[in-house]
């Protein structure tokens, strides 16, 4: 079988782990990774969701900080602050900052960022394809109320979405192309994912991307997607605030019908909701979008595991 993800960083990560868990060998996982986090900072090209999938998957991220790798340490952080360089705020491990060179020096060498993506993730077997949604530099901005703008990274881990976002901009999204192998999973595909990630920053970009919209529609496939609201709340990061910013609210139902049915010009055919938001299901039917009632939460293997196994149930019945 052939499984397309759409994904962003550390939600979309632990469900390619536990996804990864039960399929056959016969089986064949591709990930379309969002790279709207993605900057240049300090002269270095940071990939946050590709490196966040790359590392869960090598078993080498930090479980518990959900970014980064385990065992990092921050010796170069550190003097780059000494010397009042890149974001005080934001830490590039020692380990981490290995990926970065040698994404940046592939990407010098004129490599798009998919052939240097494979490139790195070829140093472990991770049983899962990763491409880059686009080989272009498409960013995402946070447009703040008074106007200014700035970059997604600085928006969250700077000021952790604190400041009231009016919108948010995929800078030079339009002239963007879906990297190569992109429609290509999405039209082989048996069943696409869309993984619990943040549907304004994560996955809201990938749809962005010019033909990709339309390949959703056209794919033979069944379109799944994962609530990434359990009970009214975020399951982790800050997505509620940037639900808000858009005018969604923080709400399984609500999610689904952001996205839309693919029968309506949307991209669902079914929504998976934890057991605690079932109440929400006759709304999400009535869309359009199958609702399916399963347990969300991913507290270890064995429930991602789980998860993983219900969302190839919802698409193959
Ligand atoms: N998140 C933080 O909250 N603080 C950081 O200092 C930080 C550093 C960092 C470095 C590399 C990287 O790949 C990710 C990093 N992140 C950090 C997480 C990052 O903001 C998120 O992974 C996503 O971009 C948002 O989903």
């Amino acid at each position: 079988m052939k499984i397309t993800v759409l994904s962003g960083g550390v939600g979309g990560a632990r469900f390619l782990r536990g996804l990864r868990d039960v399929i056959s060998p016969a089986d064949q996982v591709t990930a379309i990774v969002n790279v709207g986090d993605d900057m240049w900072l300090t002269g270095l090209r940071i990939a946050p969701d590709l490196d966040s999938i790359m590392y869960t998957l090598a078993g080498e991220n930090d479980e518990q900080r959900g970014w980064g790798r385990v065992g990092e340490t921050e010796r170069v952080s550190a003097e780059l602050r000494a010397y009042g360089v890149g974001w005080p705020w934001f830490t590039l491990g020692d380990l981490d900052i290995g990926t970065h060179l040698t994404r940046t020096h592939l990407l010098g060498e004129g490599l798009p960022l998919s052939e240097v993506t494979t490139r790195i993730t070829s140093r472990w077997n991770l049983g899962v394809r990763l491409i880059p949604a686009t080989d272009d530099e498409v960013e995402t901005h946070v447009i703040v109320d008074g106007g200014g703008s700035m970059h997604f990274q600085e928006w969250w881990t700077r000021h952790r979405a604190s400041i009231a976002a009016q919108r948010f901009e995929s800078v030079g999204v339009a002239a963007s192309t879906p990297a190569p192998g992109v429609l290509e999973a999405i039209a082989a595909a048996d069943v696409i994912i869309v993984a619990p990630s943040n549907p304004v920053v994560s996955i809201g970009p990938i749809l962005a991307i010019p033909g990709i919209r339309d390949a959703l529609a056209e794919a033979p496939g069944v379109v799944v997607g994962v609530s990434p609201i359990i009970s009214g709340s975020v399951v982790r990061g800050m997505a509620d605030a940037c639900l808000t910013a858009i005018g969604v609210a923080t709400a399984a139902d609500a999610v689904a019908l952001h996205y839309g049915a693919r029968s309506r010009g949307g991209v669902l055919d079914a929504w998976l909701i934890d057991e605690s938001d079932a109440a929400c299901a006759p709304a999400i039917e009535a869309a359009g979008i199958r609702a399916h009632v399963v347990p969300l939460w991913m507290h270890d293997a064995e429930s991602s595991a789980a998860l993983g196994r219900d969302a190839l149930a919802a698409a193959i019945g």
